[in-house]
């Protein structure tokens, strides 16, 4: 007599994925398959069947990241940019050297609140890398309040972090931790380059994390009553604080030629939150 058919249902296919997922190893999500009375062959190919279409769809949902020379949006990409998390963002304007483009939208309001309220009890005055030492010191160039949060420590923080390498072309783990600055009215940054300068000593230590910076990210999460822009002074080019907003620049080599000098101008009234993300050219450690 031939052997009934026995049919993979979604429910024996979503504990196929709930078993790989905690780690359980092939052979032994078989032998409980065969145990509860599946044929040897079918208990394998449903398994094998069931695992890579699992793949495929986990892959469809965030695009793998081909990763460019240098991060930063394709120079022919649109206007508007649907991301894969459904974040509509625009290009608002661009420049060729320095390297600087745009973004509108970038974050939704929520997402700002939100990040503030992470991570204004953890603020401290900021520090700066110090070339020479390759440690960290106040700066009086720099009177704003800082923090740093770990990559992915916050469902918020992941998910930004994926959206950043989708839109910028570069992988989460090239990124450094997102830094939170608060800047209160007289406070400012002034103008500095966020490469490693190659002459210092202490560089050679910070290089070896993941390598040079190559790009900085800074999102905008509120917008000051007056002052507080990040400006570019080679350029003559001002990018103004507005919450949800981001503006992105690359240096694809740590020299002053690459025009790169900004700085954030004092925050006149009111107070001004910003997100750097720093791109290396490696993987970040
Ligand atoms: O807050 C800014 O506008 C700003 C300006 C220059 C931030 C940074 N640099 C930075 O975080 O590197
Ligand atoms: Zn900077």
């Amino acid at each position: 007599m031939a052997a009934p058919v026995q049919t993979v249902t979604e429910d024996l296919r979503r504990w196929i994925v709930a078993q790989a997922e905690s780690g359980c190893r092939p052979e032994d999500v078989i032998a409980a398959m065969r145990a509860s009375g599946w044929a040897a062959d079918v208990a394998a190919a449903a398994l094998e069947q069931t695992l890579e279409r699992h793949l495929a769809q986990r892959g469809a949902a965030r695009p793998a990241i081909v990763k460019p020379a240098a991060p930063g949006p394709a120079a022919d990409a649109a206007t508007t940019q649907r991301l894969s998390d459904g974040c509509e963002v625009r290009i608002l304007a661009r420049l060729q050297l320095p390297r600087v483009v745009v973004f509108g939208g970038l974050l939704a309001e929520a997402e700002c609140r939100q990040l503030v309220e992470l991570a204004r009890p953890r603020l401290s005055r900021s520090e700066t890398v110090d070339n020479s030492t390759g440690g960290s010191e106040v700066n009086a160039a720099r009177t704003s309040d800082g923090m740093f949060f770990t990559r992915g420590e916050h469902p918020l923080i992941a998910t930004l972090e994926q959206r950043i390498a989708e839109l910028l072309r570069w992988p989460v783990d090239h990124g450094e931790g997102l830094q939170i600055l608060r800047y209160r009215p007289g406070a400012e940054y002034r103008p500095h380059y966020d490469y490693f300068d190659p002459k210092h000593p202490g560089t050679m230590r910070v290089l070896e994390r993941g390598g040079q910076r190559v790009g900085t990210l800074v999102l905008y999460l509120d917008t000051p009553e007056s002052g507080g822009a990040t400006t570019f002074p080679d350029a003559g080019f001002e990018v103004a604080a507005q919450r949800g907003n981001a503006v992105f620049f690359g240096y694809d080599r740590p020299d002053p030629s690459s025009r790169t000098l900004h700085g954030g101008a004092p925050v006149v009234a009111g107070e001004k939150w910003v997100a750097t993300k720093w791109l290396r050219e490696r993987v970040f450690t």
